[in-house]
């Protein structure tokens, strides 16, 4: 099971953030002492502004490899080699909407030339490959299959199913996982999850338990929209399931803090886990209790999460 970060990519598309890449790069070390091995940054090419970002964490970066993200377009493949990435996100959707709204006039098989095409091209530069079909969750099931078949013919290392939209219903994301999990042996399995329905923690864990191989996350939830799952609340969950052992759950509360700095957003303080009310204990019965015995109201011991559990003096 593997986490991967998307703070860089996903949480530079969220409304009002800006980060330098400085402050970006200064998120690296932090990521990988947590555990992280995996981080997703940047659409190549895009913005000179976001390709001073990749660089600086390219340059940053010790343990942890490096995808940046891509358009099934020649020149998004040409720019994600050139980035000297070790690894390229490719993103092509094949339902109904997607083709209305973002490639009118094409038939779904040019589509899937597309993405063949765009998987060779950046496999034959010797870069890992991820093929995700956008908007997974809305896509008609035998579409799905065909557009994942498509992107293993062409070599694609790692499918991913984003929940675009956030749509989808914790039994949904197991059941979608297990089938592709049957359908895919063998092959490396992501879930994305947008938290438009509040859903993105509950969907992750039932994805995972479907049979994912990776998470994509963010610290702090920042991305479009709701965002999508918290790596911060993804991993206390992992550690409460006792499923933590990869990560230094400990350094949860600065992460948090460093990427709401280096985003300029400030994290809810009723925010799961590193939202600064997450451990207190208001009320006088419930502190009353929780002086006699902490775990009366305490899920988990505060200091596994780099927490101390509170109330009022
Ligand atoms: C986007 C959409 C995306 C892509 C996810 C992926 C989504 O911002 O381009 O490439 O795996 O949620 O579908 O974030
Ligand atoms: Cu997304």
């Amino acid at each position: 099971m593997h986490l991967i970060d998307a703070t860089l990519r996903e949480g530079l598309q969220a409304c009002r953030v800006a980060v330098r890449p400085e402050a970006a790069a200064a998120l690296v070390p932090l990521l990988e002492a947590v555990g992280i091995r995996h981080i997703e940054c940047t659409h190549a090419g895009a913005r000179p502004d976001w390709d001073e970002i990749l660089a600086a964490v390219l340059a940053a970066r010790r343990q942890a490899k490096v995808m940046t993200h891509a358009r099934a377009r020649e020149a998004d493949i040409r720019a994600a080699i050139a980035s000297g990435a070790d690894g390229v996100g490719i993103f092509l959707g094949v339902n109904r909407q997607t083709i209305e709204a973002r490639t009118p006039g094409c038939g779904r098989e040019d589509l899937l030339a597309m993405a063949r095409e765009s998987i060779m091209a950046a496999k034959q530069a010797g870069l890992t490959v991820r093929y995700s079909v956008e908007d997974a969750t809305r896509t008609e099931p035998a579409d799905l299959w065909r557009a994942c078949e498509v992107a293993i013919e062409a070599g694609a290392d790692r499918l991913c199913c984003p929940d675009t939209l956030g749509v989808l219903e914790p039994d949904q994301a197991r059941e979608l996982f297990a089938e592709l999990r049957q359908r895919f042996p063998g092959v490396p399995l992501e879930a994305h999850l947008h938290n438009d329905r509040g859903l993105a923690t509950a969907n992750a864990l039932a994805a995972l338990d479907g049979g994912a191989d990776f998470v994509s996350t963010s610290v702090n939830g920042v991305g479009e929209r709701s965002g999508i799952t918290d790596t911060c609340i993804l991993i206390a969950n992992l550690v409460h399931r006792g499923l933590g052992d990869a990560f230094d759950s400990s350094l949860l509360p600065a992460l948090s803090q460093a990427a709401s700095e280096a985003l300029g957003e400030a994290v809810a303080p009723r925010h799961p886990v590193t939202g600064a009310w997450a451990f207190w204990h208001q009320c006088d019965l419930h502190r009353k209790a929780w002086e006699r015995n902490p775990s009366s109201y305490d899920w988990i011991e505060p200091p596994r999460l780099g927490r101390i559990s509170e109330a009022p003096a």
